[in-house]
């Protein structure tokens, strides 16, 4: 009797071993930055939604990090399937993205939720060629970029020869501001920071806290200049070979994850924000509002010249800073 139980639990669990050796796809998802920061856990949020809404039919192995893919070689890796799906920063690839860099212009954002919300829009109205080589999954923005700096920057003429790390958009304002942009991704600054090439960044808040930026850069100055626009992709051999359900799932879940990953980082900028305050009596100054138009005024050209980029694309500029521009006002609403 004892025997027969014995023989019958194991044949039970060689069953369930192998029924879930069947079902289960197991997705490879990288990621350039440590595991503590808003990207990540926006990645470990889609996972486990996945894993719960595809009852276990889909696993994903997520590789925070650079462990699988950096910054620099997502895009690639990710069309050549060394990832199945992987988290790319659009303004880290210039040029490449024509129609999805107009998320990353001065338009002053007010808050995430609204920027991510408006990328989604923007993406599935143009559904741009771009991308087009890749699934996109869901898409969000960090939140508009302030100055974090070891040196403080009071007023908008302190910035005068500062080298402040940055990419995209925000590295032209710079130069239009008189500082010294340095464009290197968010994975690299730690140790420039460390070693003392660049004085300070340009980036959203969460980044005081999640890389502890914060200890080195005492002063922070409200300057709410462009969001980071972001893109989850997927490789698209191994996405047309997903059973129509399971892309349904994913489907139905790329605005819910990007309303989720803006919520969630309009929240963690303020905890950041008060963590730094206690944890380092960090300085914040504000620009008064001369200076905000005067960063208004230095930075319209770049809305042209994105224009003119697009243009010569083959897109319709107009329509698309158009849309946007309603979309951003709807949301604010
Ligand atoms: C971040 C970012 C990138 C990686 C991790 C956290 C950004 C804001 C955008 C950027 N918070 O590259 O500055």
């Amino acid at each position: 009797m004892r025997t027969l139980t014995i023989l019958l639990a194991a044949a039970a669990m060689a069953c369930l071993m192998a029924a879930t050796a069947v079902a289960a796809t197991t997705l490879t998802y990288a990621n350039f930055p440590p595991a503590s920061t808003f990207p990540c856990i926006q990645m470990e949020r889609w996972k486990d939604e996945v894993e719960k809404r595809t009852g276990g039919a889909l696993v994903i192995q997520t590789f925070p990090g650079s462990t699988l893919l950096g910054a620099k070689n997502m895009l690639r890796g990710v069309q050549t399937g060394q990832a199945d799906i992987g988290c790319i920063s659009l303004p880290y690839y210039p040029g490449v993205f024509p129609a999805m860099s107009a998320l990353n212009l001065p338009v002053a954002f007010a808050s995430t939720t609204v920027a991510s919300l408006t990328m989604w829009d923007i993406y599935q109205k143009y559904q741009p060629a771009e991308l087009a080589e890749v699934k996109v999954l869901t898409v969000f923005t960090s939140a508009p970029s302030n100055i974090m700096s070891r040196v403080p920057i009071r007023q908008l003429s302190d910035l005068r020869g500062v080298e402040l790390r940055a990419s995209g958009s925000v590295l032209d304002i710079l130069s239009a501001l008189g500082a010294r942009g340095v464009g290197m991704p968010m994975s690299q600054t730690p140790e420039a920071l460390q070693k003392g090439v660049v004085k300070g960044l340009v980036s959203s808040f969460d980044v005081l806290k999640d890389f502890n930026f914060a200890e080195l850069c005492r002063f922070e100055t409200i300057t709410n200049l462009p969001v980071y626009p972001f893109a989850v992709i997927m490789n698209k051999a191994r996405w047309d070979s997903l059973p129509d359900d399971v892309k349904k799932t994913l489907d139905d879940l790329g605005r819910d994850q990007a309303l989720w990953t803006g919520q969630y980082l309009d929240r963690h900028i303020h905890d950041s924000l008060e963590w730094s305050r206690e944890q380092y009596q960090v300085e914040v100054f504000t620009l008064t509002g001369a200076e905000h138009e005067e960063i208004r005024v230095m930075s319209a050209g770049l809305i042209d010249q994105w224009k003119a980029d697009a243009l010569k694309a083959g897109l319709d500029a107009d329509a698309i800073l158009a849309d946007m521009l309603a979309l951003k006002a709807k949301y604010e609403a």
